[in-house]
């Protein structure tokens, strides 16, 4: 919106043209969505406690879990406005990927909120059931992902890009629409899973956000593009808007979040969360290396794979709890150890995933 203004303002005063600039808009929309959080997210909390909006705490899993019970949870939302107003503000409106992106993460957020709201306000320990939710998550990803397939004006748009490979780039046809659905519905529920200790969605989360926010401003310039040899996708260029937004967002939400965390995030953030990174690495045509950087949700949600087929057919378990960060608590890790030493897996994974830019 303030593009708009600004770009009005530019005819009586020229100053007013450095907000063209995107890589400004993108700092403007960190420094945006981390005040709102800083801003709001005291009171927030208070609210939630308030309210008694706090987090049952199951005694099957690690007893250290214990002392979290009744933590305000929920605090996504505070994420999810400060992205969007975040983004709203800074934004080129016009541009189809952002509403895309806004879209599929709020909406995503709602299928959250709605099991939140059912698990912790209507005290039903179910929420949604994991058929409905995928049922749900299917049909905004499908529904988004066939406009984007039928709405493409290059080939570039819908081709998997392989890293380290300047000029492979595999047409999909309609292929495009099932991979696009597997990342979105497959990257929520992987930050689902992993939201289960202090910190340990939301770092990951910024530290991919950033990265993308790389990918989305060298695949939206031409000139970068040319260089890297990467596809030019000129609509993927605004995205670094909502990747800041993310970033900012999500560090201000971390602030409460640390060790030991005054609130969680609940379903509402973490669904949202990513499904964003999902349809970011969509748009930029990065699946490939978004799996890369986004190994420990991969590693956490194969960990439950196994840990479930294991069980089933032999009567044994591989892993002392699943997901994975469970199975290290249980081996006597303190929970920071966890959560720190995910991160750093995360930093090395993001700097193999930015490498790849350059190394083809
Ligand atoms: C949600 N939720 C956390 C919080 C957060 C199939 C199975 C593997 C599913 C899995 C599951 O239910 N996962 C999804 C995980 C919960 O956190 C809430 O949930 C939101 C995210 N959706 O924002 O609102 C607990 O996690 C802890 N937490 C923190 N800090 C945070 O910042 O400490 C969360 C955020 C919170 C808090 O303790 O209460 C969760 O873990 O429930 N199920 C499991 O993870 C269960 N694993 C299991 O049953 N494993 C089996 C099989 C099925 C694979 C096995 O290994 O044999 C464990 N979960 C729990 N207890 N709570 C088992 C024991």
């Amino acid at each position: 919106m303030l593009l708009y203004l600004t770009e009005y303002l530019s005819q009586y005063y020229s100053g007013f043209n450095v907000f063209q600039y995107l890589t400004l808009r993108a700092i403007l929309g960190v420094l945006t969505s981390l005040g709102i959080a800083f801003m709001v997210g005291p009171e927030m909390i208070r609210r939630l406690g308030r309210y008694q909006i706090g987090q049952p705490v199951r005694d099957d899993g690690p007893q250290t879990h214990l002392v979290k019970a009744g933590t305000p949870t929920m605090g996504g939302a505070l994420i999810l406005v400060a992205v969007a107003v975040s983004t709203l503000l800074w934004a080129d409106l016009g541009n189809r990927y952002v509403w895309v992106v806004l879209f599929v993460t709020l909406s995503f957020g709602m299928i959250g909120w709605v099991d939140d709201y059912r698990k912790l306000v209507l005290k039903n320990s179910t929420g949604i059931s994991a058929t409905s939710k995928l049922i749900w998550q299917s049909a905004i990803a499908l529904s988004v992902t066939i406009f984007l397939y039928l709405s493409s004006t290059t080939p570039a748009e819908t081709a998997l890009i392989v890293p380290f490979f300047k000029d492979i780039a595999i047409d999909l046809g309609w292929f495009y629409v099932v991979v696009a659905w597997f990342v979105i519905v497959g990257s929520s529920n992987a930050v689902n899973l992993t939201d289960g200790l202090d910190g340990l969605a939301i770092l990951p989360t910024v530290l991919i956000a950033g990265a993308l926010m790389v990918f989305a401003y060298t695949t939206g310039n031409v000139k970068f593009a040319v260089y890297l040899g990467i596809p030019y996708i000129r609509d993927a260029a605004e995205i670094v808007v909502f990747c800041g937004a993310l970033v900012g967002a999500g560090l201000g939400f971390l602030w409460f979040n640390a060790y030991p965390a005054m609130v969680f995030m609940g379903d509402v953030g973490a669904l949202a969360l990513g499904a964003a990174l999902g349809i970011v690495a969509v748009l930029v045509r990065q699946e490939l290396v978004f799996m890369v950087m986004a190994g420990v949700f991969v590693m956490e949600t194969v960990s439950v794979i196994l840990q479930v087929a294991s069980y089933k057919l032999t009567g044994r378990r591989i892993f002392h709890m699943a997901p994975l960060h469970h199975h290290f608590e249980m081996k006597g890790w303190p929970e920071p150890r966890v959560i720190v030493r995910f991160w750093i897996i995360t930093v090395i994974l993001v700097l193999v995933g930015l490498a790849t830019l350059k190394i083809r």
